[in-house]
């Protein structure tokens, strides 16, 4: 599917999940974290609004996928929480696990935001609707399993919900039940808006404020999402067509 589309998708989800919101926590704060653990359906509206949230506090996060058909990961939320429901969020930090995209959203900016849900994220009928039409132009992405092996170490992705570069990344590998640390890296200041390429070239003092993206431009030379580390093969790779083919060609069957 192309970039066209994931731009409607993200313009029909408004959006949300690009810029990080002021938090409640101090950087050493936020360095300490254990990584949030989400049960997840990229194809899902519920869960995308989950992930959106998970963007806008800057917040890594395991993500677990359980498309539909999948083996992998769906009978451990049925262990834990006692149905097979998506999103399912567990945050070792605090031992609390739940089901409900509202309940964790609200959990989410009462935990790691300033407490109060913010007023565009209370409107939350108007933001399922805005989920639901950004998932059904996707037509079905992200939902089904295919065929996959496991891979023994965990992949990481850097991305930012929004990116629709991202978008067809994270789908695959949900399709493929591929667990990975998703480092979100929202964006915080005007030079993070700008295309990465041209903020290469005309911006060579570029110097992000979040630790995702500094991490990423002192590792590679480039802020740029998406971009997968799978730690099994050593491969880094920008461009989400390449990582796509990569993921196939690595863990499909
Ligand atoms: N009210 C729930 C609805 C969650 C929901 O219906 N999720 C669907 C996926 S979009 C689900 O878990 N379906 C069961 C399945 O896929 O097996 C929420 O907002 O989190």
């Amino acid at each position: 599917m192309g970039l066209a589309n994931a731009l409607i998708s993200s313009t029909l989800g408004f959006w949300r999940g690009t810029h990080i919101r002021e938090d409640g926590l101090s950087r050493e704060g936020k360095e300490q974290l254990q990584a949030l653990q989400l049960y997840d359906m990229e194809g899902c509206p519920f869960c995308r609004l989950v992930r959106e949230a998970l963007t806008e506090l800057d917040l890594d996060v395991v993500i677990y996928p359980c498309p539909k058909g999948g083996q992998r990961f769906r009978s451990r939320v049925l262990a834990l929480g006692g149905k097979e429901q998506f999103p399912f969020l567990v945050d070792p930090n605090t031992g609390r696990s739940m089901y409900e995209s509202r309940d964790i959203v609200e959990y989410l900016f009462r935990q790691y935001g300033q407490g109060e849900t913010p007023g565009i994220w209370r409107l939350f009928t108007l933001n399922k609707a805005s989920a639901i039409a950004a998932n059904i132009v996707r037509m079905g992405a992200g939902v089904f399993a295919r065929p996959s092996k496991r891979p023994d170490l965990m992949l990481e992705l850097y991305a930012f919900e929004s990116s629709p570069y991202a978008k067809p990344v994270r789908e695959r590998l949900c399709e493929l039940e591929i667990p990975y640390l998703l480092h979100n890296m929202g964006k915080s200041g005007l030079a993070d808006y700008m295309l990465p390429v041209l903020r290469r070239r005309f911006y060579p003092g570029y110097a992000p404020a979040t630790r995702n993206r500094q991490r990423l431009l002192s590792d590679t030379g480039l802020v740029m999402a998406p971009h997968l580390v799978d730690p099994n093969t050593g491969e880094r790779l920008y461009e989400s067509r390449q990582i796509n083919r990569y993921l196939n060609r690595q863990y499909g069957i």
